[in-house]
């Protein structure tokens, strides 16, 4: 008989026989396993966090507690006990999201979907309720991954002498997407052998059970027999209670840490240890490769459409020939290795690569550093995580002119992962920004031609944005920073990147009409260049602009503040409105957003109603 099928509500989870949970644990597992094979999703951080969450929310209610997953990829054992069990729909265009939605349930007590954020979330939550004198207990939970990035320390910084009680579990892995690293990975590898970890198994297993009141004097004093048994080290030298590290699959041993964690009242930080993939051998295996993934096979592991060509494996082949040409050139990733397309370069060149963690703000402001000193940094980052790294874009590099290539992945809508990662204000931010030049590819061999031009032909911040996927119709390659690729009289429209396939097509549709557009193509979006869209509307007095960015500060807005006053034109935008953009496969957002043929093909109608 199912154990899951009678967790109706938290008190059901809460009241439930401890013997079942093993059951429970088991059934939740399958549970995540089979949905994801069909839906794709965040794998192996979830089958680690199973036991973790059963045992946080038999203590904790969701729906009172506020509990704030960091990035949230790893929250749907979380879903499962909160009204969600049915996950069929994860990730899919009107279902249930793969992160932490408010809108989708109270449960959920902020949204995530971007590294490291969660500690200063939970103290801002801890602050709000002290001042509103309410009662309820908050719990960030961070992956040794997210603790790479500088934001959680500014949090644990301030957090540490709080006198807002906060709980924070640090989920470690041993593991971000890729293995993880730098001085924090190594910080975490010393306390996981720490003399407290030996000492918890035994003597201190045998404290909780026998003598609280000794175990709660030694946590509470700053004495010699403290410092032997618990280790000193980063999070207790802060100010936190420090308590782990805890085996993070064995739900007694959890739910003691967590009790004890949450009667504190204090800032505490729980050391938790997880296996990435938990009981799913091939994830188990290669967590790396099971931790965003596609649809596969459960019985085999075997993940489709693996190793498909995409503009991240040709930007990561293109820039593996620059490396053998010329040796001042640099990779840098934050943490997305495999992501942005740069394993064989990492291979290749392990001293010319940098993985600086999840922290794009650094790698910007060491591109800076680099190219001061002459080298080539191309620092490869997805479009919605270079957020991160606006000031540095303008103190570091801009002011300084300093020659650094960014190549921005994931540009556009990126489908499933929904509005958290969509690539939808990088062209307003960086246009912003004095001496940026931002270039959009529409083709794999224009991405390749763009890479070239921005580490050989250009001067200063150079930006290449592409989409994530695959290459579309379009395989041309349009050297001329634009270009008029259909010659016609009755409309213009102007486009870019990976739109130009679908106004192509609905072009040919128009033209079966009996209406000629013309097609121009930005192949420089910034500086914006506007005389060929001039000439064009001179004689076609109509204007339609199709891009994958959100409308305020989109190419359109800029084109329409220089046009303005000049002459009479009709115009209407194709964009992504204010930029929050649900999730769905991209061709269904393209289809909401009309950047579909048949909606371009209609939006161009409309155009010529006017
Ligand atoms: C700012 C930002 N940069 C990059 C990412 C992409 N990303 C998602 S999960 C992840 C690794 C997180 O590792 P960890 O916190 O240890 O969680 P785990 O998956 O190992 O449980 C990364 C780099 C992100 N979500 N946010």
């Amino acid at each position: 008989l199912s154990v899951l099928e009678k967790i109706e509500t938290i008190q059901d989870l809460q009241n439930l026989d401890e013997k079942k949970l093993p059951q429970l644990c088991q059934e939740i597992r399958s549970e995540i396993i089979n949905t994801v094979s069909k839906t794709g999703g965040h794998l192996a951080s979830n089958l680690g966090m199973v036991e973790l969450t059963v045992a946080l929310e038999r203590i904790y209610n969701p729906f009172n507690d506020r509990i704030i997953f960091d990035v949230g990829h790893q929250c749907y054992t979380h879903k499962i006990l909160t009204g969600r069990k049915d996950l069929s729909t994860l990730r899919q265009y009107k279902g249930i999201s793969g992160f932490p939605k408010p809108k989708e349930s109270y449960a959920d007590a902020f949204i995530a979907g971007h590294a490291s954020n969660s500690v200063s979330v939970a103290l801002g939550m801890a602050k709000a309720r002290g001042i509103l004198k309410e009662d309820y207990n908050v719990v960030a939970i961070i992956g040794d991954g997210a603790l790479t990035g500088g934001l959680s320390y500014e949090g644990l910084s301030n957090a540490a002498l709080s006198k807002d009680p906060l709980v924070i579990i640090l989920n470690d892995n041993n593991m971000s997407i890729s293995k993880n690293v730098g001085g924090t990975a190594r910080m975490l590898s010393a306390l996981r052998v720490s003399p407290f970890y030996k000492g918890f198994k035994s003597t201190l297993k045998k404290m909780f059970e026998k003598n609280k009141g000794m175990f709660h004097f030694l946590f509470r004093t700053k004495n010699k027999i403290k410092k032997s048994l618990f280790q000193e080290n980063i999070f207790s030298n802060m100010g936190f209670d420090y308590i782990g590290p805890v085996n993070g699959h064995n739900i007694k041993e959890l739910e003691r840490a967590i009790s004890y964690a949450k009667g504190l009242n204090r800032p505490v930080l729980l050391h938790v240890l997880t296996k990435k993939g938990k009981g799913y051998k091939p994830a188990e295996s290669s967590p790396s490769a099971f931790h965003g993934v596609g649809k596969f096979n459960v019985n085999s592991g075997e993940i489709y459409n693996t190793g498909k060509i995409s503009y991240s494996s040709i930007f990561g082949d293109a820039l593996v020939q620059q490396a053998k040409q010329h040796n001042d050139i640099v990779a840098i990733t934050a943490a997305m290795c495999d992501g942005v397309g740069l394993e064989k370069f990492s291979f290749d060149y392990p001293d010319r690569f940098v993985d600086v963690g999840i922290a794009e703000g650094h790698a910007v402001s060491m591109a800076a550093g680099m190219a001061k000193q002459g080298v080539v940094p191309v620092f490869a980052v997805y479009a919605s995580f270079l957020q991160r790294g606006y000031d540095m874009l303008i103190h570091d590099v801009s002011l300084q002119n300093l020659h650094t290539v960014f190549a921005i992945d994931h540009a556009g809508i990126v489908g499933n992962d929904g509005e958290t990662h969509n690539g939808v204000y990088d062209v307003a931010f960086l246009s912003t920004i004095a001496n940026m030049k931002i270039l959009a590819p529409s083709s794999y061999a224009e991405l390749e031609y763009m890479l070239d031009q921005a580490i050989h032909h250009m001067e200063g911040p150079v930006a290449v944005r592409y989409p994530k996927g695959c290459e579309r119709n379009y395989s041309g390659c349009s050297k001329k920073e634009q270009e008029v690729l259909v010659k016609g009289k009755d409309a213009t429209i102007v486009t870019y990147g990976d739109l130009l396939s679908n106004v192509l097509d609905a072009q040919e549709y128009l033209e079966k009409d009996g209406i000629r557009v013309e097609v121009i193509k930005l192949n420089q979006l910034w500086p914006l260049n506007s005389e060929t869209i001039e000439e064009s509307l001179k004689k076609t007095k109509n204007l339609l602009v199709v891009e994958d960015v959100a409308s305020q500060g989109s190419i359109a807005e800029k084109l329409l503040a220089k046009l303005s006053g000049k002459f009479e034109f009709n115009h209407l935008e194709v964009n992504c409105n204010d930029g929050i953009i649900a999730q769905g496969s991209v061709e269904q957002i393209y289809k909401e957003l009309s950047m579909d043929v048949e909606g371009i093909y209609y939006k161009t109608r409309e155009l010529l109603k006017k």
